[in-house]
């Protein structure tokens, strides 16, 4: 891999994954891409890993999608490209993304911390969505899911002005889940990673599944979704665990059968 890095955290069950392309604030290319969709398919298949961080540098998460590369192509060039695969099988990831952002969240680099299920930021990080300034827009779901996250008024703002945000603005927005100082942003998203990684796997993974649901459904296809993974729960061997380890007062020993 030439510009990704990981970094397993064994005992933790944890991996670090790190954008590494520092010279051009992570921009993403389309070798990138592939290599995170790669690292993060076989994470995702990886029984031991319970918890994938995704991390840039303090300067940049992402600066957004490589504008260089994507400069001279056509609309029928971009249909051939199909990045959207790359996209999609990377927001197919089960197991949960936790994006670690300090200094630029941009365009694509936005959309990939949305795509994240949890974000903690540093309080240099700057999230925008600012392809309108180089004649384009959105592409990688940034109109809908910031629009779903933040409202009509702030997504219309950011997509048709380009302004960026700051960490704190998008906390108070509802985009983050944590502001802390640039030197901590990583130690908070491990501290986080741990304590849901101590969770049952399976519990953690129909829970993602059904809090996305309630993001693209209705309210009534979300919570049949929701019936029907709760009830499945109770088949698992970690919900016998769960619920004996809480009426013996003991810690749980989660399997992830
Ligand atoms: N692409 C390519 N190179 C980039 C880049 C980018 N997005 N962002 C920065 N760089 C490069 C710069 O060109 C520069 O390279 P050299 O000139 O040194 O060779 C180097 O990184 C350092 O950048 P700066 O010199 O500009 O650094 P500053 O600190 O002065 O400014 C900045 C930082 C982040 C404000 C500035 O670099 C900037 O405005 N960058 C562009 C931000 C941007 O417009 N992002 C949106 C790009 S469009 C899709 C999926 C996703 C997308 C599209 C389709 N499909 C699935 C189909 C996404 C689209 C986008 O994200």
């Amino acid at each position: 891999m030439e510009f990704i890095k990981v970094n397993r955290q064994h005992e933790l069950h944890i991996a670090l994954v790190e954008l590494n392309r520092p010279k051009e604030l992570n921009a993403l290319n389309l070798q990138l891409m592939q290599e995170l969709r790669d690292t993060l398919t076989a994470l995702d298949d990886d029984i031991n890993v319970r918890v994938i961080i995704i991390t840039g540098n303090q300067k940049a998460f992402a600066a957004g999608a490589d504008i260089k590369q994507m400069a001279d192509k056509g609309a029928i060039d971009m249909l051939k490209i199909d990045q959207f695969k790359t996209w999609d099988q990377i927001r197919k990831v089960q197991k949960p993304l936790i994006a670690a952002v300090s200094g630029f969240a941009l365009g694509g680099g936005c959309e990939l911390a949305m795509i994240c299920d949890l974000i903690i930021a540093s309080e240099t990080a700057r999230f925008g969505q600012p392809e309108i300034k180089i004649g384009v827009m959105p592409g990688a779901g940034g109109t809908q899911r910031l629009t779903k996250v933040i409202g009509k008024a702030r997504a219309m703002e950011m997509v048709l002005t380009g302004k960026f945000i700051s960490a704190e603005e998008a906390l108070n927005y509802g985009l983050i889940n944590k502001v802390v100082p640039v030197e901590s942003y990583l130690g908070e998203a491990l501290k986080l990673g741990k304590t849901i990684a101590e969770m049952s796997p399976i519990a953690v993974r129909l829970a993602k599944e059904s809090v996305n649901k309630a993001f693209d459904s209705d309210l009534d296809t979300g919570l049949q979704f929701e019936r029907k993974n709760f009830y499945m729960l109770f088949g698992s061997n970690d919900q016998k665990e769960g619920m004996d380890a809480f009426i013996n007062k003991r810690k749980p020993n989660f399997q992830g059968d």
